[in-house]
């Protein structure tokens, strides 16, 4: 009899560990236990979706034939691991092997694949996780003797190898592999903006949310506005309400940002789709077949299945080739604690504001927030990339290290010195202006840079660029960008320098 270990993000029908077992002679594990609930202070919607979607997920099993053991979060053991609650099982049935498939986190897999045989007594087995496009040992290959990769070169490899979005004779559909410069408007008020899929909450949801309330609370977030789908079916049918309703304006408005406003025309699949609720190939197959249906167009199915097939398969391999050094990196040396209002949320910075409220109260935040507003704000400030990289892992309901990592350390604060992208993602409060509402709300003015009320963005920009311009001069990428800075007179840059170490002595006031 084998026993076969299934962790909170691999909630998959079709999951390499259900396809290895057999339902009639193995045995499977579900627990929820307090160490990966606290390894660092996950939002409560996070906790409580994962919670709640494992009890769904153990009922479907064990409708499926599956013999399991479903271990409840026990408040008074709140340090327990997945180790001791796995050598409890082992200890009770006494299997011949454990099974897991390769789960999503260094930090764990490290732990698995070193010290659980020998703790355990028993021959410990790691499934390769086969939901991704792209196996490790692909990326490995493509990313070899490359100095600088690039997320487009390996997005065309994956739409040539998977054949979404390509003509039988192997060129991309409609001749061009992106189209991005029809994307990126902001928003004007039309069309509307569709409501969410509402979510009726069961006995089991209902548990489970008293249980989080209870005992983590007091991690960062609310959870009275909880409106995640906890089952399979729920995610399925969010799925289709977003081919529906917001993929044929997705690519349009996928960089704009509305005050008070979240979701604007994005799928707030990611999820369902890190639990394992949703599989990619399903997502970006649906998204596809819109596309052939006429039901949205070919520039907003392309930007999205980018996002999946892309984005997503690309920072995936990059963190199982760099860590876990990747994690240690800090090639702008920045050292600047987080500001309080990461987690208060209070700030005259409208844009900021809006940000963290969509954070706090969604555990979500779409791309151009988390990219442009919270983490250029970080990057600006110059914060240490291990404080930000922890916020980020911690606040949304999607954050597992192997996704946020790369986004946060490599794309946001460059700390990676370009290995992910090719140039910092810095940009002035022009760019939220011409993306955003939310300069028209704000106690601070966009326009200008050097008075007390100038929008910080503005003089931490130049700042930024200043502070670094022996990495950033030589890259021909921003040659522009300094070619303004020189053609101001020196009074003004002074000027703005001078704001800017205002800003930075007094961050917590801003
Ligand atoms: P949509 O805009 O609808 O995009 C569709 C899907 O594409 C997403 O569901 C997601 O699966 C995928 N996707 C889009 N962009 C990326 C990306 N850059 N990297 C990987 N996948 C992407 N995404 C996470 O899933 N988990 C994280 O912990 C996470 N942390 C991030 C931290 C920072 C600082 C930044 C800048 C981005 C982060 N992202 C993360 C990527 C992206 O912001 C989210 O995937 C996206 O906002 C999720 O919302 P959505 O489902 O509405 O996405
Ligand atoms: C994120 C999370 C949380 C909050 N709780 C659990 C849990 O109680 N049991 C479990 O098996 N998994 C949980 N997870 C997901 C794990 O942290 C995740 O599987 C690892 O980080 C590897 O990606
Ligand atoms: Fe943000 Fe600056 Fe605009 Fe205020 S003025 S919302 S701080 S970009």
């Amino acid at each position: 009899m084998r026993l076969g270990l299934i962790l909170g993000d691999q909630l998959s029908p079709t999951l390499a560990t259900l396809q290895q077992l057999d339902r009639k002679k193995d045995r499977l594990l579900l627990a929820e236990v307090g160490a990966e609930a606290t390894y660092v202070s996950h939002h409560p919607q996070k906790i409580a979706l994962i919670f709640s979607a494992m009890r769904h997920f153990a009922q479907w099993l064990e409708e499926q034939g599956w013999q399991l053991t479903y271990h409840r979060y026990d408040p008074d053991q709140a340090g327990e691991t997945l180790l001791q609650v796995t050598a409890a099982a082992v200890e009770r049935h006494g299997p011949d092997s454990v099974v897991v498939t390769h789960c999503g986190e260094y930090r764990l897999h490290h732990q698995i694949i070193s010290v659980w045989q020998n703790q355990l007594g028993c021959p410990v087995e790691v499934l390769a996780d086969t939901r991704f496009f792209a196996d490790l040992e692909q990326f490995r290959d493509w990313a070899q003797g490359r100095k600088q990769l690039r997320m487009e070169y390996f997005y065309r490899e994956l739409r040539q190898k998977t054949g979404l979005l390509m003509t039988a004779d192997g060129k991309p559909v409609g001749g061009q592999w992106n189209f991005d410069r029809d994307n990126r408007k902001a928003y004007q008020g039309e069309p509307a903006i569709p409501a969410l899929p509402a979510f009726k909450q069961d006995d089991i949801d209902k548990a489970v949310l008293a249980l989080v309330a209870e005992h983590f609370g007091h991690h960062p977030g609310h959870l009275e506005s909880f409106a995640w789908g906890t089952t399979r079916r729920q995610a399925l049918y969010a799925l289709d309400h977003f081919i529906k309703h917001r993929l044929p304006h997705f690519g349009d408005f996928q960089d704009a940002m509305v005050q008070d406003e979240h979701q604007l025309f994005h799928s707030l699949l990611s999820p369902y789709l890190n639990c394992g609720l949703l599989l990619p190939r399903e997502v970006c197959e649906r998204a596809q077949q819109a596309c052939r249906d006429d039901l949205a167009p070919l520039n907003a199915v392309e930007g999205f299945i980018r996002q999946i097939l892309g984005w997503r398969e690309y920072v995936r391999g990059i963190y199982w080739l760099q860590m876990p050094a990747y994690a240690k990196l800090n090639e702008l040396g920045n050292q600047r604690p987080l500001p309080a209002f990461y987690y208060s949320g209070e700030t005259r910075m409208n844009c900021m504001a809006q940000c963290f409220k969509n954070t706090f109260d969604h555990a979500y935040a779409h791309h151009i927030q988390r990219l442009m507003v919270t983490g250029n704000f970080a990057l600006l400030a110059g914060i240490a990339p291990e404080a930000i990289c922890q916020w980020y892992l911690e606040v949304y309901a999607d954050a597992y290290e192997w996704v946020e990592l790369p986004n946060t350390l490599g794309m946001v604060m460059h700390a990676d010195g370009g290995y992910l992208g090719s140039k910092p993602y810095a940009a002035s409060g022009n760019y939220i202006h011409k993306m955003s509402d939310y300069c028209g709300h704000c106690h601070y003015s966009v326009k200008t840079s050097t008075e007390q009320d100038s929008c910080p963005f503005n003089s931490l920009y130049w700042h930024f660029l200043h502070r670094h311009r022996e990495q950033f001069s030589g890259n021909h990428r921003m040659n522009m960008i300094y070619g303004g800075w020189r053609r101001m007179t020196e009074d003004k840059q002074h000027r703005i320098l001078a704001r800017a170490e205002d800003c930075l002595a007094q961050l917590d006031e801003l």
